[in-house]
């Protein structure tokens, strides 16, 4: 199963939580975006993430995927207080493919992918397309979702 991670971090040293992913995934890693520096989403006033897309290869359900997300989470003492506050890790999984490139739909308590707020988050779409400009999401080609996204301050991003 091929996945999309989103990481993200705007505590403590973010491009060291970042990279921790990485190497959680590191037998597993196809491709990794560039870091991108990103004003913060979602309406709390925080200081400014660090995000960064992932595409792994790995041998698992899409819960166990999870787990491991939580865990490399857990790992940095992530702490879950604020809703989209702030945080030192956040792996979010965005989207999931079968082998033979057929997306894969989860809709469960814990888990639902695609990421229902992902095409609404241009730190997702972008360094997502920097590694696959043809990637899709939900049937709809992730180029034309960010296309539709308003160009407020909410959606700045660039290579950090
Ligand atoms: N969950 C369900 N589906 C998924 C999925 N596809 N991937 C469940 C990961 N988790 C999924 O997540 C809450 C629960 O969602 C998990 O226990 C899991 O079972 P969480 O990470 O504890 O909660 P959260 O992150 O506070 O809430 P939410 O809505 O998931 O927030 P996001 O989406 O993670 O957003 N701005 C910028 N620029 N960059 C960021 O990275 N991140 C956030 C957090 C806000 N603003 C940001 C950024
Ligand atoms: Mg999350």
């Amino acid at each position: 199963m091929r996945a999309v991670l989103s990481t993200g971090s705007n505590m403590e040293d973010s491009r060291a939580h970042l990279a921790s992913v990485a190497r959680a995934f590191a037998d597993e890693l196809v491709a990794a975006s560039q870091v991108y520096r990103t004003a913060p989403w979602g309406g709390v006033e925080q200081d400014d993430f660090l995000n960064q897309t992932l595409i792994v290869d790995v041998d698992c359900t899409p819960h166990e995927l999870l787990a491991r997300c939580q865990a490399a989470e857990n790992a940095a003492h992530r702490v879950r207080d604020v809703r989209w506050g702030p945080r030192t890790l956040d792996v979010d999984i965005v989207a999931l493919f079968d082998d033979t490139g057929q997306e894969i739909f989860v809709d469960t308590p814990d888990l639902i992918v695609p990421h229902p707020r992902a095409d609404q988050r241009a730190f997702v779409l972008v360094p997502w397309l920097e590694l696959d400009e043809q990637a899709t999401m939900g049937g709809q080609s992730v180029q034309s979702l960010l296309r539709a996204l308003p160009s407020t301050p909410e959606n700045h991003v660039s290579p950090a």
